[in-house]
C-alpha cells in the first residue's frame, strides 16, 4: 500500500509512523470503498423497479447492516485510541528537551518565508513592527546586543541533519501553512499566535516548503526552499551567512 500512495521521500525520524498511520487509513477506506460500491451496485439490482413496483417502507430487516456499522466504529476507535492520539502525545505535544536541539523562528507573509536564527548566543534579537521595511523584513532591531550575531533568510531554510529542529512559527498578516511533505510537516501560521512545530531530519538534500492554506492571490507562488545539510556544511553556511549580515 505504501508504494500505491505515492508518498515523498521520508526524511524526518517521525516520518516512518505517520506513513505507517496513513497506510491504515487508506486500507480502512480501501475496504469501505470496496464494500460501499458492491452493496450499491447490488441494491440497483436487488431493488429494481421491474420486480419492486412498490416501494417498501418498512426499509432494511435483520441485523447485518448494524453489525457492519458497529465495525467500522471499532476500526476507527481502534485508529484513533491506539495509533492517532499516541504518535500526537509523543511527537507532537512532548517537546524535545532545550539543550541540543536547533530553535529558529519562521514568519509567514503574503507571500514569502522569513527565517531567523538566533545565532551563537541562542537568543533572538528584538523585533519590531516600527522597523519592518523591505530590506528588513521581520523588523530586526540590529542596534540590540542580542541581534549582533542573527541571521534572517528569506525562502531558503537550512537545517543540519540529525538534530531535532524547533520552529517558532508565526504570521505577519494572514493563516498561512507551513508544509514540507518530505519532512512530514503541516503547521497553520496564524496571525497573533507562535506555535512551536519541531522534527528531526534524518537525510540530506533539498526540498520545497509549500504554503499549504490558500492565503490570497499569489498563494500559488508562496514557495521556499529547504535545505539539509550534514552539521559541517550546517555550520559553514552559518558562518558564511553571519559574516555577510555583519552591521557595516
Ligand atoms: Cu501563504
Amino acid at each position: 500500500m505504501l508504494e500505491w500512495l505515492g508518498l515523498p521521500v521520508a526524511a524526518s525520524a517521525h516520518a516512518a509512523e505517520v506513513d505507517h498511520i496513513m497506510v491504515l487509513v487508506h486500507w480502512l477506506m480501501f475496504v469501505l470503498f470496496v464494500g460501499w460500491g458492491s452493496f450499491f451496485v447490488y441494491v440497483l439490482f436487488r431493488f429494481r423497479s421491474r420486480r419492486n413496483p412498490k416501494a417498501s417502507y418498512a426499509g432494511a430487516r435483520g441485523r447485518f447492516a448494524s453489525v457492519v456499522e458497529a465495525g467500522v466504529l471499532v476500526a476507527e476507535i481502534v485508529l484513533l485510541a491506539f495509533f492517532s492520539i499516541p504518535f500526537w502525545s509523543t511527537n507532537v505535544d512532548a517537546r524535545p528537551p532545550h539543550h541540543d536541539s536547533i530553535e529558529l523562528r519562521v514568519v509567514a507573509e503574503q507571500f514569502a518565508w522569513n527565517f531567523h536564527y538566533p545565532g551563537a548566543d541562542g537568543l533572538f534579537g528584538r523585533t519590531s513592527i516600527m522597523l519592518v521595511d523591505p530590506e528588513n523584513p521581520l523588523g530586526l532591531d540590529r542596534r540590540d546586543p542580542a541581534a549582533k550575531d542573527d541571521i534572517t533568510t528569506i525562502n531558503q531554510l537550512h537545517l543540519p541533519v540529525g538534530r531535532t529542529a524547533v520552529i517558532h512559527l508565526s504570521s505577519k498578516d494572514v493563516i498561512h501553512s507551513l508544509g514540507m511533505p518530505e519532512m512530514r510537516v503541516k503547521q497553520d501560521a496564524i496571525p497573533g499566535i507562535v506555535q512551536p512545530v519541531w522534527f528531526t531530519p534524518t537525510q540530506t538534500g533539498r526540498w520545497e516548503i509549500a504554503c499549504s492554506q490558500l492565503c490570497g492571490l499569489a498563494h500559488y507562488r508562496m514557495k521556499a526552499f529547504y535545505t539539509i545539510h550534514t552539521p559541517e556544511q550546517f555550520e559553514a553556511w552559518l558562518d558564511e551567512e553571519l559574516a555577510a549580515q555583519q552591521p557595516q
